[in-house]
């Protein structure tokens, strides 16, 4: 490995920084963006805004600033490490690095090295298991460091920035901080296959299999289907909705996907019998969205056997819950983002808010969600097809795995979205409600369209 220059040495920032420090921060970050980018900058923004940037980041508690010093003091490079804040099935208790540079004219002095073994000690002195890393392929000193300390390249997201009006690759590497065995404890058996961090890019590119998730929308006890979400505009399917989810246990779905409609609207639960019966009714895992608002109700859900909570009002107007949800729950909190073309809609979507899709899924990636169900509400129901558009440009946006609902109503829609995961490997699954129900759609057949997993 390169020889570390003399006088060079790294720090872990605390709650505040000097002023000087600051400056200097400021002073290297603002070189790095004009060399390379950084922090997804690829033009430096103003002073004010690095500054603001530094000093919120120090505040939160997930986060890890380090920095590298010349031997003059002067700052000549930065880190930052995230710890399992993400707190998901992907994420588990793996550590990310989510920015790094060294200034320009100090490469090539192995200040990279130091940088880097600071971060690896302090990620496994938090106990994370593994360590990951998002570079664009156009960092080619980054990459060979990654690759000397033994990082692992497992995939590649083909729209990872735009810089200028050229499209760049990000290259996903992750490194394992403990024995491989030990490393694997955490995944829970129904890990979607195509989202594991250590799957061999092979695997994600030729087998980007789907998870199928069949819907059970509760209304007055009864299994419904809404159109575009309106409650007088309701298909009544049965009225029994612990048989049906058990129709659909012995037709092959590993999964359920539970909505208490009349829970989303009074914004308490409100299908209690109903979902409990579902619950004792069957051996697969559920997630349950609806209604929940509060810690008391999400803990008493998962206690009552519910395997994943979705929030979708709470998304919106109450994110410090989704955060102390998701820290409480790893891998067991997941957002509900319903839009109505590109807004965000809350309290059964009768309320529409000036938030857009893409900056919530921010948020909630931020929060530590372990992924996103996104609902285009004018497709829902009408079993014209997914806003696959829509769906791509968020896995894409975000790092969390997405869940794509709304409109499947042919076999035709399920390979279109298939076609388009190979493109966006953060799509993971797909919702069907509807057409499952009105038989349009068979399930052996989605089953065999989305590659084996439902
Ligand atoms: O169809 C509707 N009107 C509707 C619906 N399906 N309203 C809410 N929901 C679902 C969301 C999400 O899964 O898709 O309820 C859940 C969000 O509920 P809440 O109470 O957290 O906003």
């Amino acid at each position: 490995m390169t020889q570390i220059a003399e006088g060079y040495r790294t720090e872990r920032l605390g709650h505040t920084i000097s002023e000087d420090d600051l400056e200097s921060l400021i002073e290297s970050t603002t070189a790095a963006i004009l060399s390379e980018g950084v922090f997804d900058w690829h033009t430096p923004p103003e002073s004010g805004v690095l500054r603001r940037f530094f000093e919120g980041l120090l505040l939160v508690p997930d986060r890890d600033v380090f920095i590298a010093r010349s031997p003059d003091g002067s700052i000549c490079g930065a880190a930052i490490l995230a710890h399992a804040a993400h707190g998901s099935e992907i994420y588990g208790t793996s550590a990310s690095i989510t920015a790094f540079f060294i200034v320009p004219y100090e490469q090539g002095k192995g200040v990279g090295n130091l940088l880097l073994s600071a971060l690896i000690e302090r990620a496994q002195a938090r106990g994370a298991k593994a360590l990951d890393c998002r570079v664009r392929e156009t960092l080619h000193d980054a990459i060979a460091l990654l690759h000397n300390f033994g990082f692992t390249h497992w995939g590649t997201h083909p729209y990872f920035a735009r810089i200028g009006d050229r499209t760049v690759r990000g290259l996903f590497f992750s490194k394992l901080l403990v024995p491989a065995d030990r490393a694997m404890q955490w995944q829970p058996a129904d890990m979607p296959v195509t989202m594991s961090h250590h799957e061999p890019e092979q695997t994600m590119t030729t087998h980007p299999s789907l998870t199928l998730y069949p819907a059970i929308d509760l209304k007055g006890g009864a299994c419904v289907r809404l159109r575009q979400g309106e409650m007088n505009d309701a298909t009544h399917y049965s009225d029994n909705p612990p048989a049906q989810a058990k129709l659909f246990e012995e037709a092959g779905c590993r999964h359920l996907h539970i909505v208490d409609l009349d829970g989303a609207f009074a914004g308490r639960s409100a299908n209690v019998k109903a979902v409990e019966g579902i619950i004792a009714n069957t051996s697969l895992p559920v997630q349950l969205g609806g209604g929940l608002r509060d810690m008391k109700t999400i803990e008493r859900w998962l206690e009552a056997g519910v395997s994943r909570v979705i929030l979708g009002s709470a998304a919106v107007k109450d994110p410090d819950l989704v955060r102390q949800a998701a820290r409480a729950w790893p891998g067991k909190v997941i957002a509900g983002i319903d839009a109505r073309q590109g807004r965000v809609a809350t309290e059964g979507w009768a309320e529409v808010s000036e938030l857009t899709t893409t900056d919530l899924a921010r948020r909630m990636e931020d929060a530590g969600v372990a992924g996103i169900i996104f609902t285009e509400i004018t497709r829902d129901g009408m079993l014209e097809g997914l806003d696959i558009e829509q769906t791509v440009a968020l896995a894409q946006h975000v790092s969390v795995p997405i869940i794509a609902s709304g409109g499947v109503g042919t076999l035709d829609h399920l390979r279109a979205l298939r076609e388009a995961a190979k493109e966006a490997p953060g799509i993971t699954g797909v919702i069907v409600g509807r057409a499952l129900y009105d038989g349009r759609v068979s399930l052996p057949e989605a089953l065999d369209v989305l590659g084996g997993s439902c």
